[in-house]
């Protein structure tokens, strides 16, 4: 059987990932292959379980470590539970963020040495990378302009804009770094004209794995 494929959406607040990937989801169902939407922090009911704890301002002032440490804790059990077995299974896995959504929040955001994510990276996730991540980028302002729309900030969405430039650097410095693995989108356009890049790159990718 061919391995599936793993591909991430990430980007700052309100680039439009939920909605990108719900068009993703139906575009590669379409074009016959078996999806498993699924998303960071969170994906199983334990990483649900603490999405709920890192996002909520009950734990306002957790300390970095806590936070990154979560962060992986629930990468773990999504990796072991449903990434790594639907790979297996030859199913295209569809992630709304992963880790290097913690590179860009907790390293550049939040000022964690880079190293030291690298290393949990390393122990978590062995050799398992995305084969493709799309960076949907965007002004900060126009983000959280989009963001704000939806009502109560969490934990995160209540950092200033000073923050979001440094989660957005940290996001394009990786995506450089990294050619053959990302795709930057101009995610400050239309749901449409996104819509359609997103969609063009998927049907190369297709086309490059042929079933
Ligand atoms: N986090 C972390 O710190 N470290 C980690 O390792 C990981 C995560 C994995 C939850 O993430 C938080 O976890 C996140 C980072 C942190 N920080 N926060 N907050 P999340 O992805 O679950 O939640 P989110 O970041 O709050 O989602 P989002 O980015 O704000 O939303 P989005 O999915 O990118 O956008 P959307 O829901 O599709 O669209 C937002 C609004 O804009 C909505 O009204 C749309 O209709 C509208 N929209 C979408 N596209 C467009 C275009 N093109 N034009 C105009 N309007 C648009």
């Amino acid at each position: 059987m061919m391995p599936g494929r793993f591909i991430v959406v990430d980007g700052v607040e309100g680039a439009g990932k939920t909605t990108q990937l719900a068009f993703m989801g139906d575009y590669l169902k379409r074009a016959g292959q078996q999806v498993v939407p699924t998303r960071e922090p969170g994906g199983t009911a334990l990483g649900e379980e603490i999405r709920d704890l890192l996002l909520s301002h009950r734990h306002d002032g957790m300390a970095l470590t806590t936070e990154t440490l979560l962060m992986f804790a629930a990468r773990a059990e999504h990796l072991e539970r449903i990434v790594r077995p639907a790979l297996a299974a030859g199913r295209w896995v569809l992630c709304d963020r992963f880790t290097d959504a913690t590179y860009a929040y907790q390293g550049g955001g939040r000022g964690l040495p880079l190293e030291r994510i690298a290393i949990l990276e390393n122990w978590v996730q062995d050799d398992l990378h995305p084969d493709l991540t799309l960076l949907l980028d965007l002004p900060v302002a126009v983000g959280l302009e989009r963001a704000g729309r939806r009502g109560a900030a969490d934990r995160f969405e209540r950092e200033e804009g000073a923050f979001f430039e440094r989660v957005r650097a940290i996001y394009l410095e990786r995506a450089k770094q990294r050619p053959n693995r990302y795709r930057v989108v101009d995610a400050s356009r239309p749901v449409e004209a996104v819509r359609a890049e997103v969609e063009a790159i998927l049907a190369d990718w297709l086309e490059r794995s042929d079933g």
